[in-house]
C-alpha cells in the first residue's frame, strides 16, 4: 500500500527564483524514495515563517480541508520544523508530519545494514526525537491537569521524565559506543597513512557515481543504484594495486541538515583523513543543480576542514553529456571555481587513467 503525501514549502527567499525549484524537485525525490505517493505540492511565500505553523494558519487550515478529503497520510515538510511546530501542525493537520530531516532518516533507515551506520543513524534520530517528546509529553500533561498546581507531580509527569531519562540514557549509550568505534577507525586510519600509500575520498551528492567510480578503479562490486543514499558505510579497496588507497562513502544532498551531517562522524573522518578528495559531480545534472551541488559540497569540506587543495573535481557521466560539455560545462567551471577537473565516465571509462594522474601529480605536490 502506498502512503498518500503532500509536500510542503515554505519560500522564505522571495527574491530566489532559480534554486528553489531545484531544492523542491530534490525534495521530491526524496519524498519518493520513502515511496510516498506525494499527491500534490503546496507552496507558501512570505518572508518570516509563522512561529507555531511554519506557514500562515490560513494556508495550514485549507491544507487541513485537503488532508481529510483526500485521504492523506503524511505532509512532508521541506523546511526543518522545531519540535512545536511539528506539534501543532500535526495537531491542525490530523495527519503525520515529518521535515526534510526526518525525510533523510527514513531514508537511511531502509538503507543502514552496518553496525557504523545504524548507530550514527540512532543517534540522529534520537537527536531530533529528544525534544519532540518533551513538547508533546510537556503538552499533554498541561491538558491533562489544568487544574492542579504547576509543582505537583503526578503520575503523568513522572512517566514524562521517565521517558525523557530513558531516551537520554540511549543517546550517552549510542554516543559511547560511537566513540570507541570512532577511535577504533581512527586507528586504522593512522595505519594505513602509515604505508605511504595516497589515500583517495571520492565524496559528492547522492547518485553522482561515487560507487561506480570505486568499482570501475578499484574492480570492485559494491552496489550501485539510482535509489538516493545506496551507500551509507565506507568502504577503502582493499587491493592498492594502483598503489592508491581508494575510500568510497556516504552521498550529501542540497537539503541536508548541519545536525544531521554532524552525526556521521566516522564517514566524515575518512574524509578528513583522505590526502585528496575527488568531488564527483553528476555531468548529466542541468547547470543551476550542479552549481548548486557543487557550493553545496564544497561548503560542507570546508565545514568539514578540508583543505581545498585537496579537492579534485570528477565530472562523471560525461557519456550522457554530449557536446554540452566543451560548449557550458566547462566554460561554467573554470569560469566559477578554481579547482583542477577532470571529465570521466565510470560506465565506459573514459578518462580514468587521466583521474589517476591528476590525483599522482596533486599527491606529488603536496607532500
Ligand atoms: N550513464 C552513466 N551512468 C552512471 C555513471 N556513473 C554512475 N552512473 C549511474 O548513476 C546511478 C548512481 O550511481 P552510484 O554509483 O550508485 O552513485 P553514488 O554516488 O554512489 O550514490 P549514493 O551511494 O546514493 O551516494 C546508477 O544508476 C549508476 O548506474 C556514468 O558514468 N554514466
Ligand atoms: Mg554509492
Amino acid at each position: 500500500m502506498v502512503t498518500r503525501a503532500f509536500v510542503a514549502m515554505l519560500r522564505t527567499k522571495i527574491h530566489d527564483h532559480i534554486e528553489w525549484p531545484a531544492e523542491l524537485a530534490e525534495f521530491r525525490q526524496l519524498v519518493e524514495a520513502v515511496r510516498f505517493e506525494v499527491v500534490d505540492t503546496i507552496i507558501q511565500t512570505r518572508i518570516h515563517r509563522h512561529s507555531a505553523y511554519l506557514m500562515g494558519k490560513g494556508r495550514v487550515e485549507e491544507m487541513a480541508e485537503r488532508v481529510a478529503s483526500e485521504e492523506i497520510e503524511v505532509v512532508a515538510f521541506y523546511n526543518v520544523l522545531t519540535s512545536m511546530q511539528k506539534y501543532k501542525l500535526q495537531k491542525i493537520l490530523c495527519c503525520e508530519v515529518i521535515d526534510r530531516y526526518e525525510v533523510v532518516l527514513r531514508i537511511f533507515e531502509r538503507e543502514a545494514r552496518d553496525r557504523v551506520s545504524k548507530l550514527q543513524l540512532e543517534l540522529a534520530s534520537l537527536q531530533k526525537s529528544y525534544p519532540f517528546i518533551k513538547v508533546t509529553v510537556g503538552e499533554q500533561l498541561k491538558r491533562e491537569k489544568p487544574s492542579r498546581g504547576e509543582h505537583s507531580r503526578g503520575g503523568g509527569e513522572y512517566a514524562y521524565h521517565s521517558k525523557l531519562q530513558q531516551v537520554d540514557k540511549r543517546i550517552t549509550k549510542v554516543k559511547r559506543e560511537l566513540a570507541k568505534l570512532r577511535r577504533e577507525n581512527r586507528s586504522r586510519l593512522r595505519a594505513r597513512r602509515e604505508l605511504g600509500i595516497p589515500m583517495v575520498c571520492l565524496v559528492g551528492c547522492y547518485n553522482a557515481g561515487k560507487t561506480s567510480l570505486f568499482n570501475a578503479l578499484t574492480g570492485g562490486e559494491k552496489e550501485v543504484s539510482e535509489r538516493p543514499f545506496t551507500t551509507l558505510a565506507s568502504k577503502v579497496s582493499q587491493a592498492s594495486n594502483l598503489g592508491v588507497f581508494f575510500v568510497d562513502t556516504i552521498g550529501f544532498a542540497l537539503g541536508l541538515d548541519p545536525v544531521l551531517i554532524s552525526a556521521f562522524q566516522l564517514n566524515l573522518d575518512d574524509m578528513r583523513a583522505a590526502d585528496i578528495v575527488v568531488l564527483v559531480l553528476d555531468a548529466a545534472d542541468d547547470i543551476v543543480l550542479l552549481h548548486m551541488k557543487l557550493q553545496r559540497v564544497i561548503s560542507i569540506l570546508d565545514d568539514t576542514g578540508i583543505d581545498r587543495r585537496r579537492l579534485i573535481i570528477a565530472l562523471n557521466k560525461v557519456d550522457l553529456v554530449g557536446e554540452r560539455l566543451t560548449n557550458q560545462i566547462i566554460p561554467f567551471i573554470e569560469k566559477n571555481f578554481d579547482l583542477e577537473w577532470v571529465a570521466v565516465s565510470a560506465a565506459t571509462g573514459y578518462n580514468l587513467s587521466e583521474l589517476e594522474i591528476l590525483i599522482r601529480k596533486r599527491y606529488a605536490e603536496l607532500k
